[in-house]
């Protein structure tokens, strides 16, 4: 793990933090704190940009921070509402910075990030984490099965906000580890039960091995259209349940090819039909309510096929929205947004 400023900054890290958050080394880390940190990774995936990823919602969060927090002192209004919210002065926040990739060394930078992640998860803290390709989810859930077990835990649940199941055992050309084997990779960790995983915004095709694999352990697997039929909201709370069912908490993990491609074209896989930028941002606001939720990470933003910043914007705006309970208050309006 990078610890500033004794380390070299890899140069397609961001010296900008999440939200303008202060910059925190893992000693600095809190019981309740909020801790945002940066996987720059791409190696295991096979699109150019991923390590690009954190830099950019790191760049794009300032703008959103600037929005919100410089009017004045009364915040912003909802103007469906005419409710006012700003972000929390007394909010325990900080940037970690990147976890230091070995590239293409997988084993060394799999323990960089299962070892940031348990630290963070360990103090008592909340990590979210920015890739990177999704091959990062396996160590960062690794990591916080691990910190959560120190805490005295067993088990904790799973949901992937994914076009994706990420399943596949043993791909002929990637092998076990990369970006569409995370999730088979976090069903295999040790007291974990795939009937605790549930999928959100599942589309186009999948192998059949993750299919077969989905059929028998007793995953729940919910498409984009599942979740229309259901209204959004609903389909969130049933996975939130379901992920929650006998477990002490549940790590979410967002790729962003769950968006349709016209709201989120900053990312390797090209998807027709996927989540609507609201549907996301609704999504996440929706599984970031839950107190049973102890991190998540969003992953695959991939800056060289973004357009005008909109898919490096949606994920820090859909970051926002997940911590809006954890970092944003109500300034005598009637209420937060949804
Ligand atoms: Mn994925």
């Amino acid at each position: 793990m990078t610890d500033r400023p004794s380390s070299p900054i890899a140069p397609f890290s961001s010296g900008t933090t999440f939200l303008n958050w202060p910059r925190v080394s893992l000693d600095q880390v809190r019981p309740g704190m909020i801790v945002a940190g940066g996987i720059p990774c791409e190696f295991t995936g096979s699109t150019i940009g991923p390590r690009l990823g954190p830099a950019a919602i790191r760049q794009r969060s300032t703008g959103i921070n600037w929005r919100w927090r410089e009017p004045g002192p009364g915040g912003v209004v909802n103007v469906s509402d005419g409710s006012a919210v700003r972000f929390r002065e007394d909010a325990a926040v900080g940037d970690i910075g990147d976890v230091t990739i070995h590239s293409p060394q997988l084993e060394r930078t799999t323990e960089e990030i299962r070892a940031c992640t348990e630290g963070i998860v360990r103090r008592g803290a909340f990590p979210v984490m920015l890739g990177g390709d999704h091959y990062v989810g396996y160590p960062l859930a690794l990591g916080y099965h691990e910190g959560r077990r120190a805490l005295g835990e067993t088990r904790f649940g799973y949901i992937q906000v994914d076009a994706h199941f990420d399943l596949q055992d043993d791909n002929p050309s990637h092998g076990k580890y990369w970006h569409g084997s995370n999730a088979r990779r976090v069903a295999e960790l040790d007291g974990f039960d795939p009937a605790n995983m549930v999928w959100l915004g599942l589309l186009d095709i999948a192998w059949r091995d993750e299919w077969e694999f989905v059929q028998r352990s007793g995953a729940t697997a919910m498409t984009v259209h599942d979740m229309r039929a259901k209204g959004v909201e609903r389909a969130v709370a049933e996975a939130l349940a379901i992920a929650g069912r006998d477990t002490d908490s549940i790590y979410v993990s967002v790729d962003i090819d769950v968006c349709d491609n016209s709201a989120a074209p900053g990312t390797g896989f090209i998807n027709f039909g996927g989540l609507s930028a609201i549907e996301f941002l609704t999504t996440l606001q929706c599984l970031g309510k839950s107190e049973e939720v102890g991190a998540v990470d969003l992953v695959e933003v991939t800056p060289p096929r973004d357009l005008g910043d909109r898919t490096a914007h949606l994920a820090a705006r859909g970051l926002v929205e997940f911590l809006r309970g954890r970092i944003l208050e109500p300034t005598g309006g009637s209420a937060l947004i949804g």
